[in-house]
């Protein structure tokens, strides 16, 4: 068993309903148990095109079997069953899904950065992954998430939307 943390992102339609089915189907596959999950935060959009919805975002951490690869074309298929359709970059999506980190690995190949290279710079990532396992220490930089989130605490455009009992009443935070 490996421990991942993933990141999900929507502006698109019911955002809160794309993020209960894409956790349904994970925690659904034989070799994935949904571990537990941050608040539901809504975040102002930053880049893509001007003009779109606000997100909604939170993070999740899964408990798998799956390798990492295997599990990232699971999520991609999930983005692409929640009507996501890939535009130009930072497009509006009705879901995003990112694995953020797997267990202590690095991965660097074609289509698979792990952990997620600009994670650390984005406070809509890090408030939430922070939220649910603060101890978990990034495996490149050696500090924990709560430790690198507390860069971004005057964080503008992150406000906290749903706390507790919008996935199956899943708020523990994993540690
Ligand atoms: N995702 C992006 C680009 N910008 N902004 C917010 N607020 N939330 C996101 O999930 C997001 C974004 C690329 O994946
Ligand atoms: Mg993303
Ligand atoms: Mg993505």
């Amino acid at each position: 068993m490996s421990a991942a943390l993933i990141g999900l992102g929507s502006n698109l339609g019911d955002r809160e309903a794309w993020f209960r089915s894409a956790l349904d189907r994970l925690d659904g596959h034989p070799r994935i148990d949904v571990r537990a999950v941050s608040p539901l935060y809504e975040t102002a959009p930053v880049g893509g095109p001007s003009g779109q919805g606000m997100f909604l975002n939170a993070c999740a951490v899964l408990e798998t079997t799956l390798d990492p690869g295997v599990l990232l074309r699971l999520m991609l298929d999930i983005e692409r069953d929640s009507g996501r359709i890939r535009t130009v970059k930072d497009a509006p999506r009705t879901l995003d899904l990112d694995l953020l980190l797997y267990g202590d690995c690095v991965i660097d190949e074609p289509g698979l950065s792990v952990p997620h290279p600009a994670m650390r710079e984005r406070p809509f990532v890090m408030v939430p992954a922070a939220a649910v396992s603060g101890e978990w220490r990034h495996p490149v930089v050696g500090r924990t998430l709560e430790d690198l989130a507390g860069v971004h605490d005057d964080a503008d455009g992150i406000v906290l939307h749903t706390v507790v009992g919008w996935w199956r009443g899943a708020t523990e935070s994993a540690g």
